[in-house]
Order: C-alpha cells, then sequence, then structure tokens
C-alpha cells in the first residue's frame, strides 16, 4: 500500500481523512512520523499555506507527503475569517473563543451564508498537485452540537437542517469539503 505523511498535527483531520481512504492509503502525521513542529502557515491564501506544509515536510524527510489548509468564508464580511479561520480570535487558537467572534461579527446581519473551503497539495516525487473541496452552507446564531472540531457547531451545509456537530462523521463525509479535496487527491494518485 502506498504510504504518504499527512502534514498536520490535527487529530480531527487525520481522523476524518482515514475514513475516506478506506484502506487504499496509509498515512502518517507529523507526529507519527517522528516530525515535532508546528509548521507556520504565514501566508495570505489557502494555496500557499497548504504549499508549505507539504514542502517543509518533503524538504525534512523526501517521503511524498501531503499538507492541507482550510478556511471558513463568509460572504458578509467579505470571506472572513477566511484564512485566518484558526487564529481568529487570536493567536490561542480556541475555538469557542473564534466562534464566539464569528457570532458577533454576523449579529444583525440577514446574509449568513458561508463555506468551508480545503485546498490539498500533494508533493508526489517531488513534483506538486493540487486539490480543493468548497462545501456551501451557512451559519447558525447559537452553537449546536457536540460532534466534530473547529467551527463545526455553527455551519450547516445547503440542504441539510443540522450542523456538521450534529453529524456523526459519515454524515459529515457526505457534504465535506474535506472529502471533496481528498476524493480528487485519491483520483489523481489511483490514476499515477
Ligand atoms: P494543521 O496542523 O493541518 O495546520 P490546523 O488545526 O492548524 O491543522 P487549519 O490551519 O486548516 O488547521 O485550520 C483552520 C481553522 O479552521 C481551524 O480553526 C480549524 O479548527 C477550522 N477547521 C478546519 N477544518 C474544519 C472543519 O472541517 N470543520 C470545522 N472547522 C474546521
Amino acid at each position: 500500500m502506498q504510504k504518504l505523511i499527512f502534514a498536520t498535527n490535527n487529530t480531527h483531520k487525520a481522523e476524518e481523512i482515514r475514513s475516506v481512504l478506506e484502506g487504499r492509503f496509509t498515512i502518517t502525521t507529523l507526529k507519527e512520523a517522528g516530525i515535532d513542529m508546528d509548521i507556520p502557515e504565514p501566508f495570505d491564501t489557502l494555496e500557499e499555506n497548504a504549499r508549505k506544509k507539504a514542502a517543509t515536510v518533503y524538504h525534512l524527510t523526501g517521503i511524498s507527503c501531503f499538507g492541507e489548509d482550510t478556511g471558513l468564508e463568509t460572504n458578509t464580511l467579505n470571506g472572513e475569517p477566511g484564512v485566518k479561520s484558526a487564529r481568529y480570535a487570536g493567536e490561542e487558537r480556541d475555538f469557542a473563543a473564534n466562534i464566539e467572534k464569528l457570532l458577533d461579527q454576523l449579529k444583525g446581519k440577514t446574509d449568513r451564508t458561508a463555506r468551508f473551503r480545503t485546498v490539498i497539495s500533494l508533493i508526489l516525487n517531488g513534483a506538486e498537485h493540487q486539490f480543493e473541496g468548497i462545501c456551501e452552507g451557512s451559519i447558525t446564531v447559537q452553537p449546536r452540537g457536540e460532534k466534530g472540531f473547529g467551527y463545526d457547531p455553527v455551519f450547516i451545509p445547503h440542504n441539510a437542517s443540522r450542523t456538521f456537530a450534529e453529524m456523526s462523521l459519515p454524515e459529515k463525509n457526505q457534504y465535506s469539503h474535506r472529502k471533496k479535496a481528498m476524493e480528487q487527491l485519491i483520483q489523481f494518485l489511483i490514476t499515477q
């Protein structure tokens, strides 16, 4: 089975991606690969940050790998929090504070539409390939649900009535940005 390093420290992301791979590829997270670092995400686009994560690991190990960056983009707030999603309320990367700030910024706004956008950067034998997955939806007025992570308690995908945090992982995968991007990566790898 083909082995890849997934340049992340986020165990929720790794769990989601393993649920899509269904045994076709083996992935190792940074920690599992013995790489103890939090790769900086200094850029203004998801594309550049995803590339930075994958390229950092490729230069360290020489092993084919992928990284991803995800942002929650709201229409009313001109795409915010977007690439700043992890640190929206400050450097502590506090999920509850990020959600509180988002709900505060959207207070009184009628347009609560938003999308999750994931960009995956794969470096395979030294060459980079990018894949994108988008999930359109809207932001609730109050958080709902205990599952998932990050902004899941305030995001309802189009054609659903529950937030991502009220869904099991297989249900989230029916809509998920990350799953869509990952499916493209899998299709690409299968044809290599
Ligand atoms: P990496 O190690 O992969 O960089 P991270 O947690 O830093 O992991 P990101 O930079 O992609 O991940 O984080 C963007 C923010 O968006 C962060 O606050 C996440 O919690 C949130 N986020 C990412 N994917 C999400 C999802 O599927 N559902 C809810 N929130 C999500």
